[in-house]
């Protein structure tokens, strides 16, 4: 008789090449392993970067990212989707057409639309596509006040209002857009304590408070919504899976090391080196 030994839960992630491990997919597959899942992947696009900026950007054909995705999904259950970087309006086609033959699955979209030092990924018509066929999809999204507002702003071609509204505005429109949950992180806010709330359609469901940490991070929002599919991977409800993520990317920032000449990269390993 043959025992099956007992596995881990698998997160498949749609998500960009970062060459320097700092953020993309290299840093998602850190972060997912460093918290017990096992990732899988779909590779979207190559970016060519370093911890200064980001060179390039070279979608994948979407019929490659289809493939690669579908052969895992029809070989393992999947506990979890996590999307970052998609590289393409047709890369944005062909994931949401994946995803929605999965609707039980959880799936944490981080609309990544510029790095955290201003590299452009996504124009107009990817932020279309973005909003109109995966926006409706995901359980999470987890936009910085930046994206939130890109995302909402083009909407209201003709609402000047779009620029003033506040956090829990912009949060409600990305709600009504279709997110089950938002997300929101103020990292880019001009607080003393980064504030990151928790919408849904009943408007706020928690606000979490952290101490501001005085680097410039690369890859902080790939670990936060890594470390957000793999608590839901593991079952965690969503209100303790969002404090949950929040907490291990904050240690993660708080042990960040600076391999290059730029930014600080966070350590997902923290805690395999003795750190808490
Ligand atoms: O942190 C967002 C992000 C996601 N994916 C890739 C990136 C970045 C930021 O630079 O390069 C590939």
């Amino acid at each position: 008789m043959t025992v099956t030994p007992p596995t881990l839960p698998v997160v498949l992630v749609f998500a960009a090449s970062d060459p320097s491990s700092g953020a993309g997919i290299q840093a998602d597959l850190l972060t997912l392993a460093s918290l017990g899942c096992h990732p899988v992947t779909a590779l979207t696009a190559v970016t060519v970067q370093d911890t200064l900026g980001v060179e390039s950007v070279h979608p994948v054909e979407a019929a490659v990212v289809e493939r690669q995705a579908r052969a895992l999904l029809e070989d393992m259950p999947v506990a979890a989707f996590k999307i970052g970087v998609l590289g393409s309006v047709e890369n944005v086609e062909a994931v949401a057409g994946i995803v929605a033959d999965y609707p039980n699955i959880p799936l944490v979209l981080d609309p990544v639309l510029a790095s955290g030092r201003g590299d452009e990924f996504a124009d107009e018509a990817l932020r279309a596509a973005l909003k109109a066929l995966l926006l409706p999809q995901c359980t999470v999204l987890t936009p910085n006040t930046l994206e939130a507002r890109r995302l909402v702003e083009e909407d209201d071609a003709d609402d000047a209002g779009a620029a003033t509204l506040d956090s829990d505005a912009l949060a409600a429109r990305l709600v009504e857009l279709g997110a089950a949950h938002v997300l929101l992180t103020g990292t880019h806010a001009h607080t003393p304590e980064v504030i990151n709330a928790l919408y849904s359609a009943a408007g706020l469901l928690r606000a979490d408070r952290w101490p501001r940490l005085p680097g410039s991070y690369h890859g902080s929002g790939c670990t936060l919504a890594s470390a957000l599919a793999a608590c839901l991977a593991e079952g965690m409800a969503i209100e303790a899976a969002v404090q949950a993520a929040q907490e291990y990317t904050w240690h993660t920032l708080a042990h960040a090391f600076r391999p290059g000449m730029g930014q600080f990269v966070p350590d997902r390993l923290f805690w395999a080196r003795g750190g808490q």
